[in-house]
Order: structure tokens, then sequence, then C-alpha cells
């Protein structure tokens, strides 16, 4: 019935669809793809093509090749020659265990299934329809799964199995969508709609085959613009929407003429067939299916849907015995297609046909039948359109949990990289630190040295290494502090220093300054803590001493200085110091002993020099020389 046998034309031969440019020398391979290429618009040039093809492959032979050849002429005689399509399938399977395409095997289980089916063996078809998918699955080869889905898919729903089938018409669908044949997906989605129509759901069904039109009609193909409109023609052929279907099938017959393409016109003459009849026009439909009779091929379906229209048309013009007949060679071949939907109308037709001629009790039993059948149609349409629906819910189910679980299979490869980034960042964070650890380490040791030895610079006299004043005023400040202490402050001053400088220069008074910081050094022994404050005056710090100890070490100094050898620098020359001294007096601070000490060594400059003097006690006026 539907034109099923024009959309396989276009289906098995996927997998060599390609537009091939016509080449002055055409190797077999170019041959075969314009072949496939021909199949939509010129089935006669694709036959002629396959052969041309196979005829070169004689000589050279290819497997493959060979094989896509005699799939391509299975399919072509399938729908006009059983006997030369059986011969071709045959060849190619003779052929296929050389062929390097595993998944040829599909295309050719898909041919053999649809020969069955012409013969309207859909028992025997369908087996042979899902060891195409299985091989073409195990071939991975999803070119030829997508054609064997289709295949399975179109016959699922002619046998009922509307849920599964669209199950895989989907499939096929998303197949080649993903393998970009836009052809394809076309006959696909006008598969779709068929099995949509069958299931009862007309309205979908219009709304498939429109929007396939419309595609079709944008891109001029002509040949499957047929097909479509075809089944639009039944859709509305369905919903009795007669100018509709009639507008429908007029245009598949133009097309069908235009194109020479017989089967499109006997299909379209079937329809109107039908518009006649419903409008009570029972001669004219008798005229039309004559005209179709004239042109159909080996096709038991539509043969059977032309005995039907017979039939309806024969009753009409009260010729129930001719009738009968039609509707009984029609219901056979319903009945072993197993098309609920024509099966039902037929034994419907054949009732009433019965009553006509009196026969009530056969008209009972086919009322009785119609009854049967059409409900099973009714439960089974609306058992597979709950399946549908569950079907689809499951599949948006899926594809939802697929999709989440591809985003979520993303995040975690982007968080792993993201782990990955991190602890390789992680790890040169560490090193840096553990490196500036180290840099810092390293300036705190340096700093800690620079800062000791600038303390220590800080503190100490360049020129004699000997503690600076700073440093001499600490720690006797510090001493004074310690309460019940007491201490001693002794202050030497070199004798007329200045004329050393004035006479032998500055350098050389530093060398002098330099010995006499030695010899002191050498004199003041511990506990006493030696000083320079400042220019050739040096000082000395005496823990626990009174005024006659200050005395007795002033002297010592005086001594070591005396005695020092600088002739080297100063010869003929010696040098003497002046020294003041004093004591610590409870409460006293440092700038107080400087004072007094200070004030001592001016006596004893004043007193001629080269002595000690001891300052008097707060309360003592005089000062008491050594
Ligand atoms: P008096 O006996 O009165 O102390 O006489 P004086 O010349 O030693 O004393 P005065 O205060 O007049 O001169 C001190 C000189 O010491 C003046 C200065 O040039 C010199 N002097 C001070 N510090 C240094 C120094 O670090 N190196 C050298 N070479 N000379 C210095
Ligand atoms: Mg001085
Ligand atoms: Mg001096």
């Amino acid at each position: 019935m539907h034109a099923r046998h024009l959309l396989l034309a276009c289906l098995n031969l996927g997998f060599l669809f390609a537009a091939a440019p016509a080449l002055a020398a055409e190797t077999p391979a170019e041959l075969v793809e314009r072949s496939v290429a021909a199949v939509r618009r010129d089935p006669e040039q694709s036959r002629a093509l396959a052969e041309q093809a196979l005829a070169l492959l004689a000589a050279r032979p290819d497997a493959d090749l060979q094989v896509r050849a005699h799939v391509l002429l299975c399919d072509f005689h399938s729908e006009r020659d059983r006997d030369a399509a059986q011969r071709h399938a045959q060849e190619a399977r003779r052929q296929l265990p050389a062929a390097r395409r595993q998944g040829l095997q599909a295309a050719l289980l898909v041919c053999e299934g649809e020969m069955l089916e012409q013969a309207g063996d859909n028992a025997q078809a369908m087996p042979l329809h899902e060891q195409a998918v299985a091989a073409a699955e195990a071939a991975r080869d999803d070119e030829m799964l997508a054609g064997a889905l289709f295949a399975r898919g179109y016959l699922r729903g002619v046998v009922g199995e509307f849920a599964l089938g669209l199950t895989d018409l989907r499939r096929a669908y998303t197949l080649y969508e993903r393998l970009a044949m836009p052809a394809h997906l076309d006959t696909t989605t006008n598969a779709i709609a068929i099995l949509y129509n069958r299931m009862g759901d007309h309205a979908q069904a219009r709304h498939y085959h429109e929007a396939s039109l419309k595609m079709q009609r944008a891109q001029g193909l002509r040949r499957e613009q047929a097909v479509t409109l075809h089944n639009l023609g039944r859709v509305h052929e369905a919903l009795a929407q007669w100018d509709d279907a009639q507008r429908a099938f007029d245009e598949v017959l133009v097309i069908g003429r235009e194109l020479g393409y017989a089967r499109a016109q006997a299909y379209a003459l079937r329809g109107l067939a039908s518009v006649a009849n419903a409008r009570n026009r029972p001669d004219e439909a008798l005229r039309l299916l004559g005209e179709a009779q004239r042109r159909i091929a080996p096709d038991e379906r539509l043969r059977a849907q032309i005995l039907l229209q017979r039939g309806i048309a024969l009753r009409e013009l009260k010729r129930p015995g001719e009738a009968s007949a039609a509707l009984r060679e029609a219901l056979a071949i319903f009945q072993r297609a197993e098309a609920a939907a024509e099966t039902s109308l037929a034994h419907a037709t054949l009732a009433q046909t019965l009553t006509d001629l009196g026969d009530w009790h056969g008209a009972h039993d086919e009322q009785v039948r119609f009854k049967q059948v059409s409900d099973r149609m009714l439960r089974r349409q609306l058992d597979e359109r709950f399946a549908t629906l569950k079907i689809e819910f499951d599949t948006a189910a899926k594809e939802r949990e697929n999709a989440l679980l591809l985003r979520e299979n993303a995040a975690s490869e982007r968080a792993l990289a993201q782990e990955r980034r991190a602890g390789r960042l992680q790890a040169v964070a560490l090193a840096l630190a553990a490196l500036l650890a180290a840099l810092l380490a390293a300036l705190a040791l340096r700093h800690r040295g620079t800062s000791r030895r600038m303390r220590f610079l800080a503190m100490t006299d360049e020129l004699t290494g000997l503690p600076n004043r700073r440093h001499m005023l600490d720690r006797l400040s510090a001493l004074l502090a310690t309460p019940g202490s007491r201490c001693a402050v002794v202050i030497a001053d070199l004798d007329h220093f200045k004329s050393i400088n004035d006479r032998h220069g500055h350098l050389v008074g530093d060398d002098v300054l330099r010995a006499v910081a030695g010899a002191l050094r050498a004199g003041a022994r511990h506990p006493a803590i030696l000083g320079r404050l400042g220019g050739e005056e040096f000082v000395a710090v005496l823990p626990d001493a009174n005024v006659n100890e200050a005395l007795q070490f002033g002297e010592r100094l005086r001594e070591a200085v005396a005695t020092l050898d600088v002739a080297q620098w100063v010869p003929g020359r010696a040098i003497t110091i002046s020294v003041g001294a004093t004591a610590s007096t409870p409460g006293d601070d440092a700038g107080r002993m400087l004072q007094r000490a200070d004030d001592a060594l001016y006596a004893a400059k004043a007193a001629g020099r080269d002595r000690t003097v001891v300052a008097p006690a707060d309360d003592e006026p005089a000062l008491k020389a050594a």
C-alpha cells in the first residue's frame, strides 16, 4: 500500500550515496557511485550504471564494488522482477566473503528481506532485517546500521509494532544526521510520518510529511516529492479529507508521468480511485483502478489495495459477486501481510457485500471478524501509543541522563586537570617557598651578621678598635644602675698631641693614637673596661673600684704610655698622658662622673701634665693630685 518501495529504493543504497561528477573515463568505483546517486532521480540510469560497473569489474574484480553493484541491482529489481532481484542477491552473497567491508552484508540482508516483503511475506522478512541490524552493529558500520534500522523500523510499523518501529526509525534518523546524509534523513522523516499514520496519529503524520515535502520542494527532489505527496494523500484519505487527498494524488500522478515513474502513477491512480469511491463515483474508480493495474509491477500490497477499491466500487455498482471475489482476494493478501487497517476495512466491505448478496450468515461472520480486527487494531494502536509515549519519555530521560553524565564526565575531567594543574602549581609553590625560605634564612643570617657587625661598628672606635664613647657611657650607666654597686672612672688625655699632628702629619698622629691605645689596653687589666672618648682622650671604667684604686689605675696607665716606644713615628720624643679620676657616689650618674673626671683631668693639665689627679667627692672643694 504505502509507498514503501519508493522509500526502499532510496534506502538500501545509503552506503554509496554520494553525488559523483560525470567523468570521461570512469572507473567501476565511479560508475557505482553514480549509480547510487541516480537511484533517486532515475532508477533506469542507476541500473544501467551498475550493470556497466559490473561489466568492467568482470575483467578487474573488486569484491566490495561487485557486492555493492549487485545489491544496487537487487534493490532495483526487487520492485520489478523478483527473479532478477534474486539472481543479484545470490551473486552478492557469493562474493561477500571476499569483500573487505563487513557491513555490506547488512545491505544484502536488507535487500533479501525486502524481496520477501514484496512477496507479502513479512513474517520471513523480519528476521532478515533483524540479522541486518545485528551484522551492521557487529561491523560497527553506522551507514549500514542506519539502512538496516530503517528497513526493520519500517516493517515493524507495517506489522503494528509501532513503538519499536519508531525507535528504529529514530535511531536511523540520528545516524543519518551524524553521517550528514540529508536525503536519507528526509526518507527517514517520511517513514516516521507513515508510522504515525498507521498508529492512527494522523496529525503527527501530516506534520512530518509536510515538513519533509517543504524540504523536497526547495531542493527540487521530484521523485521524493511524489513519495511524500502520496503518503500525505493517504493521511488525508484516512482523515476523509477528500479534496486534500485528491490534490495530493493528482500531483503524484503529474510527477509520476513527468518522470516516467510507473509505480508512482499506479499508487496515485489507486488513491484517486479511493477518492472517487468516497464521492460515490464507482465508474470513475473502476476506470482509474484499471489504469493502475496496467502499471504495477510485482507488488502484492498495491495489488491488494487496488482489489479493495475495486470491491468497493463494484459493490456500489451493484455487482456484489465480483465485489466479494475482489474483496476476498484482497483480504487474503492483507491478512498474510498482517495489515490490520486494510484487513479491517476489507472485512467491513465484504460484510456489506454479502448482505447485498443475501448471505446473512457470511455477512455476520465478516462483521464479527471486522469487529475483532478493528478492536484489536484500536487496542494495539492505543497500546502502541502508550508504548511510544513511554519510549519517548525513556529516550528523553536517557538523553538527559547521558547529557548529564557527559557533563559530569567533562566536569570531573576538568576537575582532574585542575587538580593536576593545582598539584603542579603547588609543587612549584612549595619549591619557590623553600627557595624563598632558604633565601630569607641566608638573608637573616647575613642580616644578623651585618647587624651584629653594624652594632659592633656602632659601638667600636674605628681607629683603635676600642669601645667608643657611646659604648662606654652605656656600660657606665648600666653599672651605676645596679643597686648597691660602685665604680670609678678614669680619663686619660695625650699631652700636646696636636704638635705631633702638626709636625708629623695626621697619619702619624693616628699611628701614635693606635700605639697608645695598645699600651693602655695592656695597662688596663680586667675587670677594667677601656674605651676611646674621642680625639686623643681615652676612658676607663673600673667596676667595684674606689678612689684609691682609680688613682693607682691612672698611674698604671700613665706608666704604660710613658714606657711605650714611639721612636718609629716620632723619633726622639716620649709620649705622656694626663689622667683624671673619680669614684662613684650613691645616686651618681654617668654624665656627672665623666664631668668630674674631666675636671680632674683639666686639673692635671693645669698642674703640668703627665700626672693623675683624683676628683674630690662632691662635697670636697679641692682636687687631690697624685
Ligand atoms: P694638651 O696637652 O693641652 O692636651 O694639648 P693637645 O695638643 O694634646 O690638645 P688639643 O686639644 O689642643 O689638641 C688635640 C689635638 O688632637 C687636636 C687634633 O688635631 C688632634 N686629634 C684629635 N683626634 C685625632 C685623631 O683621631 N687623629 C689625629 N692624628 N689627631 C687627632
Ligand atoms: Mg684633649
Ligand atoms: Mg691633649
